[in-house]
């Protein structure tokens, strides 16, 4: 069986690791469409060496469409998500247009994939720095219980788009060469102020809430509740933007329910959990980075220690690519899961 597939967003930075995922796990594809904005039609794209010319997307071009993956902001999700539905489209929606929304799953298959069974047309793909803690921590979760976490993210530049990462490149170059630049996008394009990224940490990511805190740490705190089923867990979170093109890295502070966990049962647990890789070795300086993550769908742990205070307390260090893990490969294993549990047919 194959089937009409559909990528919204398809020159973005997700639309493209998208395409690539799709070819790399040859995802059953009897029809292509490629779509996007009307700024970005027209555009010329590559898969499996053919090329496709980029069209505007519009309601009509969801006719007769299987799967749709929607990567192309917020807005053009809540516009055109439901008419893809209407169509008979399913939607794999990357954007947090409706995650939050009671009546979409919110879905990362390593935990939570029979949610997809309750969907309404439309799944919803998690944030990616949320999806790489959930993943880490789930296996521990089954098996311990969890009573909180404390994350700090040092978040990747790309998560911002294509054209952050060029802005990173250029001030980069700019500073080295003593020219001056001035920063134009980052933290948030649509905010009042821009910051320097190139050897900087900018504690903003996405805008401020009313509550102090930011949309990103609310996504992280909020998704994670409803991805783990867990609504009274108490979550807190610091985001912050490094200047790393690709791959998050985030630290972890959470307590287990059971008493007398050690760090080498998690540990073990951690090394036959689905979708992690454990790279926990101090004696040899063995541990994740995101340079060495970049282009792999695993979420890589290490650092893990028990607290000196708390004897339920753990620390660990999660990194991840926020283009796969965190975006285009969660949605291609949802389609993956879509299939196989036989929701698309
Ligand atoms: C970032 N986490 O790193 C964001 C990007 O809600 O899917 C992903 C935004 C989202 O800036």
């Amino acid at each position: 069986n194959a089937f009409h597939v559909a990528v919204v967003g398809a020159t973005g930075a997700v639309g493209q690791q998208m395409l690539q995922t799709l070819e790399n796990r040859d995802f059953p594809i009897s029809k292509l469409t490629l779509l996007s904005s009307a700024r970005s039609a027209g555009k010329v794209v590559v898969f499996k060496g053919q090329e496709f010319t980029v069209q505007e997307a519009t309601p009509e071009s969801f006719e007769g469409v299987d799967i749709a993956l929607f990567s192309a902001g917020g807005s053009v999700s809540k516009e055109l998500a439901p008419e893809a539905v209407k169509r008979g489209a399913i939607v794999v929606d990357n954007t947090s247009a409706f995650r939050m929304d009671e009546n979409v799953p919110l879905v990362v298959p390593e935990v939570n994939e029979e949610e997809l069974l309750n969907h309404n047309g439309i799944i919803a793909n998690p944030n990616c720095s949320t999806i790489q803690m959930v993943v880490a921590l789930q296996p521990i979760r089954k098996q311990y219980g969890l009573n909180k976490i404390i994350v700090s993210t040092y978040q990747a530049v790309s998560g911002s788009g294509a054209a952050a990462v060029e802005e990173l490149n250029r001030q980069t170059k700019a500073i080295i060469n003593n020219e001056s630049f001035e920063p134009k996008i980052l933290p948030v394009g649509s905010d009042k102020k821009h910051y320097q990224i190139a050897f900087n940490a900018i504690p903003q990511i996405d805008k401020f809430q009313d509550n102090g805190y930011t949309f990103e740490e609310m996504k992280m705190i909020n998704e994670t509740k409803k991805i783990m089923s867990l609504p009274e867990l108490p979550v807190a979170a610091t985001c912050v933007r490094l200047p790393v093109a690709t791959g998050h890295s985030e630290s972890l502070y959470f307590e287990v329910e059971s008493d007398g966990v050690s760090a080498e049962e998690l540990k073990a647990l951690l090394e036959k959990a689905p979708g992690v890789v454990l790279q926990d070795d101090p004696a040899n300086q063995v541990y994740p980075m995101p340079a060495d993550c970049v282009g792999k769908n695993d979420v890589f742990v290490g650092r893990i220690r028990h607290d000196l205070d708390n004897t339920k307390g753990f620390h660990m260090w999660v990194v991840s690519d926020n283009l796969l893990k965190g975006a285009a490969w969660n949605s291609v294993q949802i389609a993956e899961s879509l299939v196989n549990l036989g929701i698309v047919k």
